[in-house]
């Protein structure tokens, strides 16, 4: 569990700096776990490699990775990580998508990106999506860890597609944790070690924006009932300032079966005048 002087240092490291690593944020165990976790559905679901060139010919990509495995319900939750991503965007932000990215030997070098660059806002913008990259692996020069520019989440350009950039490797322990705000330039690099480099993606966004992975239609329902409250919240049933997101000015999270969701801010509002009122009189 991260101390507060400590959550605020990586906090700022993100808005100067684009980044931060947190050294051996999961512990060996869970890091094992989940790379085992990886292996057998990779096994038991015989999933093959991407098949476009942005998602690598030789890498193998799980998305809605919380379907799988109850053991991938910690990585979102992680209480070395999320409290720092809450205190970059908010405490009602959302889980935007969960994927694993294992990258095989011979894999290139993927192109240098940002996550934001499809939606039209000028840049530099706020951080509006908060990405976690997890090691599973010892991420080194050799094996993809993923390159990035430094500072460029305050360029007014995203990179151009396919272009070379000059950047740095975030090499680190397995049980690391790079969290980033997407609008760094980034990509994996290229393995040309003989062993796979396993990795989770794991990205935050505001409570206000859409989800990359549609969760609360990706995620059957009665798997996402089993999830802890703040999971559940994270994945979409929530509230966003009791406005956005509501069905018919009800939370969602009462459709998990929970009972009595956030009130909406125009009944909000209305409580808290009347408590006003009260105390007035
Ligand atoms: O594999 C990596 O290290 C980064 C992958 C990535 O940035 C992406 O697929 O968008």
């Amino acid at each position: 569990m991260l101390d507060e002087a400590t959550i605020e240092a990586h906090a700022q490291r993100i808005r100067d700096d684009g980044y931060t690593v947190i050294e051996r944020a999961a512990d060996a165990t869970l890091v094992e776990g989940l790379k085992q976790a990886v292996l057998r559905i990779e096994r038991e679901h015989d999933l093959g490699p991407a098949r476009t060139s942005f998602e690598g010919f030789k890498t193998l990509r799980v998305n809605n990775l919380l379907t799988y495995d109850d053991l991938f319900w910690e990585v979102p939750l992680h209480d070395n990580v999320l409290p720092v991503v809450e205190r970059v965007l908010d405490k009602e932000c959302l889980l935007s998508s969960f994927c694993s990215l294992v990258l095989g030997p011979g894999q290139e070098a993927q192109p240098m990106h940002e996550d934001t660059q499809l939606i039209p806002l000028p840049r530099p913008h706020i951080p509006i999506t908060i990405n976690a990259i997890w090691a599973l692996s010892d991420f080194r020069d050799d094996n993809g860890a993923t390159r990035i520019v430094p500072g460029s989440h305050k360029f007014d350009r995203s990179p151009e597609y396919g272009k070379e950039y000059d950047a740095v490797t975030a090499t680190m322990p397995a049980g690391s944790v790079m969290l980033f705000d997407s609008a760094l330039w980034h990509a994996g690099g290229a393995n040309v070690s003989s062993e796979r480099r396993f990795a989770f993606s794991c990205a935050y966004c505001w409570g206000w924006m859409r989800q990359q992975e549609n969760l609360q239609l990706g995620i059957p329902r009665d798997t996402a009932m089993r999830f802890p409250r703040r999971l559940q919240e994270l994945c979409g049933y929530s509230v966003y300032k009791g406005q956005f997101g509501h069905i018919d000015n009800h939370d969602p999270i009462e459709l998990l079966g929970r009972e009595r969701g956030k009130r909406m801010v125009w009944e909000a509002t209305d409580v808290k005048k009347a408590r006003m009122a009260e105390v007035k009189q």
